[in-house]
């Protein structure tokens, strides 16, 4: 059989940044204690969690690509919550907002992680905000520090 990659869920060490969109706070905040909640559970020093507030999920892109090109940080977590119900616009952001991530994380070669919600009300935002559907912020750091022990693996570094 041949190697089987996979990412150590050990956060030790590990510098991130957190972009965090501030349109729909109430639900973004709640992402952002996620986040840092699943980062430091896994080990990542609170000292080593860089967080940039944006005005709303479209800047997104912009601010990971600039965080990434400043190489200090070995993954960013990108935060938002696009509501269907607040704008006419809702595919323009959300699928700007996915897009530029995923073209961020091809380009800087780093785990850029889409941790923005794209639901239909504010209650699918808030349940998916430390709710009754968990909370995605923590899903976003565990993917994170996953991804970036993955490629770390991939390349044949030793990881923790
Ligand atoms: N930004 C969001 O993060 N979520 C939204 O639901 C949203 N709505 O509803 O419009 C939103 N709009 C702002 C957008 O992200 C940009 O900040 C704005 O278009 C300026 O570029």
């Amino acid at each position: 059989m041949g190697t089987v990659y996979s990412g150590s869920p050990e956060g030790a060490g590990l510098r991130i940044a957190i972009a965090v969109a501030r349109f729909n706070e109430l639900v973004t905040t709640a992402l952002l204690a996620g986040a840092r909640s699943g980062l430091e559970r896994h080990g990542v020093n609170p000292d080593d969690i860089d967080i940039a507030w944006v005005p709303g999920s479209f800047e997104l892109p912009l601010v990971a690509d600039r965080l990434a090109r400043t190489e200090r940080y070995d993954a960013i977590i990108c935060l938002g919550a696009v509501v269907r119900g607040e704008t006419a616009h809702f595919d323009y952001v959300a699928g700007g907002a996915a897009t530029g991530i995923g073209r961020v994380a091809l380009e800087s070669g780093r785990p850029i992680i889409f941790g923005v919600l794209t639901v239909d009300t504010l209650e699918q935002a808030l349940a998916r905000a430390g709710g009754h559907a968990g909370n995605k912020g923590y899903e976003a750091a565990t993917t994170a520090i996953e991804m970036v022990n993955l490629l770390r693996a991939l390349e044949g570094e030793p990881t923790g």
